[in-house]
C-alpha cells in the first residue's frame, strides 16, 4: 500500500493540554508518527511518498479565508511561544476585535485543550497535503491509499480548531473527490467528528457516518447523538452511532455493520474516505473500546469488502507503544484478498 507522509508534520510540538482542571501531557505526540513509521518499516511492504503541498483552493473549498489567515498568522509566534485559548466569545454577533493572536485565539477555537505554536500551520498544511496526495493517487489509479495525517482533522470545522485538529483533512479531500464521483466518509475514531459533521450537515453531497463513544459521557460532549441526522438538503445524510465506553469488540462490529447497512440504503458512493481513529485500541489513554490488533485486521477486511475506491486517513490513536502495530494490522487486513 502507498503511504503519504511528510516530515514537516513533526514540526508541530505541544507539550501540555488542560482538562479536568489539570495539565496533562499532550496526547497528540510526535512519537505517534515514529510508532507508525516503524511498524511500516518492519512489515516491509509499504512505500512512503512525500506529497506536494496542496493548492490553497483545496483549503478554501472547506475553510473560511479569515480562519485560514488566522491559522497562518500563528507562524509569527516566537520559537517557544504556545497559545492555548481559554476564553471564547460564544456570542458571535458582537464585533470582532483583532488581532486574534495571542489573546483572542479563542475566537477560532472550541476547546481549551488544543494549542498553537509557530509551526502549527506548516504541520497542519503538510498533514492536509498528505491526505490530498493520497486522494490524487487513489483517484488516478483506483488503488487504496493511506495518509499518515498528524495533526488529525475530524474535529476542525470551517472556522474552528480543537481536539488536536486544525484543518479538516477528510473534508478537504471529499470536496476534491466530489469532482469525479460521490463520496461517503466513515469515521471510526473513538470521538465524534463534530467538524466533519458540521461541514456537510446541510448538504447531501457527502454522506457522513460516525461510530464513536457516546457524547453523553465522552468528548466532544455536544455532538454525536443519534438525533443529529442533518438539516435541509442534508437530512438523512448524517448518521451517528454512539456506543457506551467499554462496549465489547463484538458490539462494536455489530454497530458498525448496522451503520454501514443503513448508509448504503441512502448512498452507493464511488469513494470511501475513512477517518481512521485508532484510539478505539485496547489500552488507549483516552479511548475505551478495547479493539485488539486482530480486531483491527478484521476491521480492515470489512472495509475492503465494501469494494470502493478508498482513502484511509489517520485520525486519533494515542497509545504510542501499540499504535504502529494496530495501524499496520488494519492495513494488512485491508490489503488481504
Ligand atoms: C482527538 B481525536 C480526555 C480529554 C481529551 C481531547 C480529545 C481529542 C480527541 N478526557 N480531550 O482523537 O478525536
Ligand atoms: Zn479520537
Amino acid at each position: 500500500m502507498k503511504i503519504f507522509y511528510s516530515s514537516l508534520q513533526k514540526k508541530h510540538v505541544i507539550r501540555k493540554e488542560v482538562y479536568n482542571g489539570k495539565a496533562h501531557s499532550y496526547n497528540d505526540k510526535v512519537s505517534r508518527i515514529d510508532s507508525i513509521l516503524k511498524a511500516f518499516k518492519q512489515a516491509g511492504r509499504y512505500e512512503i511518498i512525500v506529497p506536494e503541498i496542496l493548492p490553497f483552493e483545496a483549503l478554501t473549498s472547506v475553510h473560511d479565508e479569515d480562519y485560514l489567515t488566522f491559522l497562518e498568522s500563528s507562524q509569527n509566534l516566537k520559537n517557544d511561544e504556545v497559545i492555548c485559548p481559554y476564553v471564547f466569545p460564544c456570542d458571535y454577533r458582537i464585533p470582532r476585535h483583532e488581532p486574534f493572536i495571542p489573546k483572542r485565539a479563542g475566537y477560532y477555537c472550541f476547546d481549551a485543550g488544543t494549542s498553537l505554536m509557530n509551526n502549527t500551520w506548516n504541520a497542519a498544511v503538510a498533514s492536509a497535503s498528505a491526505a490530498y496526495g493520497a486522494a490524487i493517487y487513489t483517484k488516478t489509479t483506483g488503488e487504496p491509499s493511506y495518509a499518515l495525517c498528524r495533526p488529525p482533522g475530524h474535529h476542525a470545522s470551517k472556522n474552528m480548531f480543537g481536539g488536536y485538529c486544525y484543518l479538516n483533512n477528510a473534508a478537504v479531500i471529499a470536496k476534491y473527490l466530489l469532482q469525479s464521483g460521490s463520496v461517503m466518509i466513515v469515521d471510526f475514531d473513538y470521538h465524534h467528528g463534530n467538524g466533519t459533521q458540521s461541514i456537510f450537515y446541510d448538504s447531501s453531497e457527502v454522506f457522513y457516518l460516525s461510530i464513536h463513544a457516546h457524547p453523553l459521557v465522552e468528548y466532544p460532549y455536544f455532538t454525536g447523538f443519534e438525533t443529529e441526522i442533518g438539516i435541509d438538503d442534508g437530512v438523512n445524510y448524517n448518521l451517528n452511532v454512539p456506543l457506551m465506553p467499554l462496549s465489547s469488540p463484538s458490539e462494536y462490529f455489530k454497530a458498525l455493520l448496522k451503520g454501514l447497512e443503513k448508509a448504503f440504503k441512502v448512498i452507493n458512493p464511488d469513494y470511501l474516505i475513512l477517518s481512521a481513529g485508532f484510539d478505539i485500541e485496547a489500552g488507549d489513554p483516552i479511548g475505551h473500546f478495547n479493539i485488539s490488533p486482530n480486531d483491527f485486521f478484521r476491521l480492515g477486511k470489512e472495509f475492503r469488502s465494501l469494494n470502493k475506491k478508498t482513502i484511509i486517513l489517520q485520525e486519533g490513536g494515542y497509545l504510542v507503544s501499540e499504535l504502529g502495530r494496530n495501524v499496520e494490522s488494519f492495513l494488512a487486513g485491508f490489503s488481504e484478498n
